[in-house]
C-alpha cells in the first residue's frame, strides 16, 4: 500500500515536469524573436556610403575613406562599359556584370585600414588609367 502511495505522486510530478518543459519551450520561442529584433540598432558599426562615378579613362571618388562596412554607389558616366574592382587588406571584390553606360551598381565592402586599388576590370581600361590607390584609415573611436 505504501509503495502505491508513493508511485502516484512521482507520476504527477513527471506530469508536472513535462508541463513545464512545455511551457519553457513556449516560453522561449516567445522570446527569440524579440531578442533577435533589436530595432534601434545602436550598437552596430558605423556604415559608410561612397559614391563612385566612372567616366571613361578615371575612378572618380575620394581617395581616403574611413574603416567599415560600406556600401560604393557606383554609376558609369562613361560610353563604354566599365566597372568597378576593389582590390586590398585580403580583399578582392566586384561588380558583376559589368555597368553599361549610365548604369549604376552597388559593391559592399569591409573596408580595414590600410591601401586598396580601386579600378575598372574591363580589359585594357585598368592600364589607361582607371584605377585609384584608395587609403583607409581607423575611424576616430
Ligand atoms: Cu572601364
Amino acid at each position: 500500500m505504501r509503495q502505491n502511495i508513493s508511485h502516484l505522486p512521482k507520476k504527477r510530478f513527471k506530469c508536472g515536469l513535462a508541463a513545464l518543459a512545455v511551457l519553457a519551450l513556449l516560453s522561449l520561442a516567445a522570446c527569440a524573436p524579440a531578442q533577435s529584433t533589436p530595432a534601434g540598432a545602436t550598437t552596430a558599426p558605423q556604415e559608410n556610403t561612397v559614391d563612385v562615378t566612372l567616366v571613361d579613362g578615371t575612378v572618380q571618388m575620394p581617395a581616403s575613406l574611413p574603416a567599415g562596412p560600406t556600401t560604393l554607389n557606383v554609376t558609369n558616366n562613361g560610353t563604354t562599359e566599365h566597372s568597378l574592382e576593389v582590390e586590398g587588406q585580403g580583399i578582392e571584390a566586384a561588380i558583376e556584370p559589368h555597368l553599361q553606360p549610365g548604369a549604376s551598381g552597388t559593391l559592399e565592402v569591409d573596408l580595414q585600414p590600410g591601401t586598396y586599388e580601386f579600378y575598372c576590370p574591363v580589359p585594357g581600361h585598368r592600364e589607361d588609367g582607371m584605377t585609384l590607390d584608395v587609403t583607409v584609415t581607423e575611424t576616430g573611436g
